[in-house]
């Protein structure tokens, strides 16, 4: 049985959210950007980039973990979600990682809730119908299939588009 219960969409700003990690929707570089990586940056501090360069960079659906700095939370997992090129590079299988990834950070770190973005559909323009079915079927899938302590998965939408597309994935998902 795959596990729904826990997750939530919130309308509103990740920055503000209060969870254990935040999901930081990043480039390659790590090095900041606009959207909701330019807000986290804004957020946390110069401190934040300072630990960001020491990973190099990141290749897409990976995920690295730094401090959250003036964030609420207590860490911020930071991956790459893949730039939409027609649906031709794998970009769903990566988008897919980019959420299991995030999650086996967040659960290594013990953590009890996370809040996500919806990754890839701003800047690197994934069609948000499909995006929100990758994110909600893989994150209840990995929550019901990995040992793991979180309680609270959070999907905070900024605009009222994405909350509701969100919410209809889910009802349409989960019934
Ligand atoms: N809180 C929650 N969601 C937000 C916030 C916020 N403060 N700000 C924006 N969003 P995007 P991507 C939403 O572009 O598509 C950056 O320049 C936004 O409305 O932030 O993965 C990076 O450096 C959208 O629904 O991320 C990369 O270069 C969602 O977050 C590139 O953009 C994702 O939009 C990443 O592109």
């Amino acid at each position: 049985m795959w596990e729904w219960s826990k997750i939530t969409i919130v309308k509103g700003d990740i920055t503000k959210q209060k969870a254990d990690v935040i999901v930081n929707a990043a480039n390659v570089s790590l090095l900041g950007g606009g959207g909701v990586d330019g807000a986290i940056h804004k957020a946390a501090g110069a401190e934040l980039l300072k630990e960001c360069k020491k990973f190099h960079g990141c290749p897409t659906g990976e995920a690295r973990v730094t401090k959250g700095y003036n964030l609420n939370a207590k860490y911020i997992v930071h991956t790459p979600g893949p730039i939409w090129r027609g649906g031709f590079f794998d970009e769903q299988n990566l988008l897919r990682k980019s959420y299991i990834n995030s999650l086996k950070k967040a659960i290594e770190l013990k953590a009890k809730s996370i809040a996500f973005p919806s990754i890839s559909t701003g800047g690197h323009k994934f069609p948000l119908d499909m995006a929100s079915e990758i994110a909600l079927a893989t994150i209840s899938e990995v929550l019901s299939k990995e040992e793991n302590e979180i309680e609270n998965v959070y999907i905070v939408c900024k605009s009222e588009d994405t909350f509701d597309q969100y919410e209809k994935s889910k009802k349409k998902m989960a019934g």
